[in-house]
């Protein structure tokens, strides 16, 4: 499966894909926790687009390690105001980062193409919404839940849980109406995880390609990055983030989901060329 239909926008996954974060929070944003403007997300959208973005990703509950959860009100409140407004203006398909059944609705209603679910549709009602609407669905594995998954992560093989996980939720879907063709996974680099069971998933990412879907992959600026590079701050995690990128897509990544599109546009680009290149 190559070509993903976000409600009307193709993606080919011919060649890797960047998929650009737009966070309408207030932890996302050094603000003081005033939330970006329609204008101001229209503008960071436009900006991604022109950098290589080739979905952008809106999303308006921070999943960081020890965030706090908001209402479905709020996070509608958030997203749908700047979805409805960059899936009219911008041709790229928007992706909608939620766990929540109804921000999942209104969001395509609003005109979403993609849901993007660190929860893999374990919440309540969201098999049954996602089910109902005719869009791809990212699920992501998470060991505990955001804010207390990073207290004390365990397993004893990583990455063969990480897939028995995902394969489950691939059945769910099936179970449950979703077809095999609008299905993405994500090993959840960061989700309940050590600095060694990431390292470890992608070392071992291309053993994900068993799985016969299209993988997406988020490590941007992620503390992963951090603890390897002795500390460095996130504004200092470019560099790591480009090498755990070129590493995901070398290993049969579709997407790569990343704060940083212009750079890893370039990164994906260069590494493509090498790969398809042949005698
Ligand atoms: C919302 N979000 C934060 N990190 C993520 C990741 O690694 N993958 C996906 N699919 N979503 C993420």
């Amino acid at each position: 499966m190559t070509l993903l239909d976000c409600a009307g926008k193709p993606v080919d996954l011919h060649r890797p894909r960047v998929m650009g974060i737009l966070n309408i929070t207030p932890d996302s944003f050094s603000d003081g926790g005033v939330f970006i403007s329609r204008d101001a997300a229209l503008e960071r959208a436009r900006a991604m687009v022109a950098e290589g973005a080739d979905i952008l990703d809106v999303g308006g509950e921070s999943t960081r390690p020890g965030a706090r959860a908001v209402s479905a009100q709020e996070e509608l409140d958030r997203v749908i105001p700047v979805i409805q407004t960059i899936a009219a203006e911008l041709g790229v398909p928007v992706s909608v980062d939620t766990n929540k059944a109804t921000v999942m609705r209104e969001a395509v209603a609003a005109g979403a193409g993609m849901i993007n679910d660190v929860m893999a549709l374990q919440d309540a009602g969201a098999l049954a919404a996602a089910a109902a609407l005719d869009v791809p669905v990212c699920l992501m594995h998470m060991q505990g839940l955001p804010r207390t998954m990073q207290q004390n992560p365990r397993y004893q093989d990583v990455v063969a849980e990480v897939m028995a996980f995902l394969q489950a939720r691939v059945e769910a879907c099936l179970a449950s109406g979703i077809p095999r063709s609008r299905l993405l996974l994500d090993p959840g680099f960061g989700f309940g995880k050590t600095l060694r069971h990431n390292l470890l998933l992608l070392r071992h990412l291309e053993r994900f390609n068993e799985l016969r879907l299209p993988l997406l992959v988020g490590i941007s600026r992620k503390s992963m990055i951090g603890a390897v590079l002795g500390d460095a701050p996130v504004d200092q995690r470019l560099s790591g983030g480009l090498a755990c990128a070129v590493m995901a897509v070398e290993r049969g990544a579709a997407i790569i989901r990343t704060h940083d599109v212009k750079a890893t546009a370039d990164a994906l680009c260069m590494a493509h060329a090498v790969m398809k290149c042949e005698v």
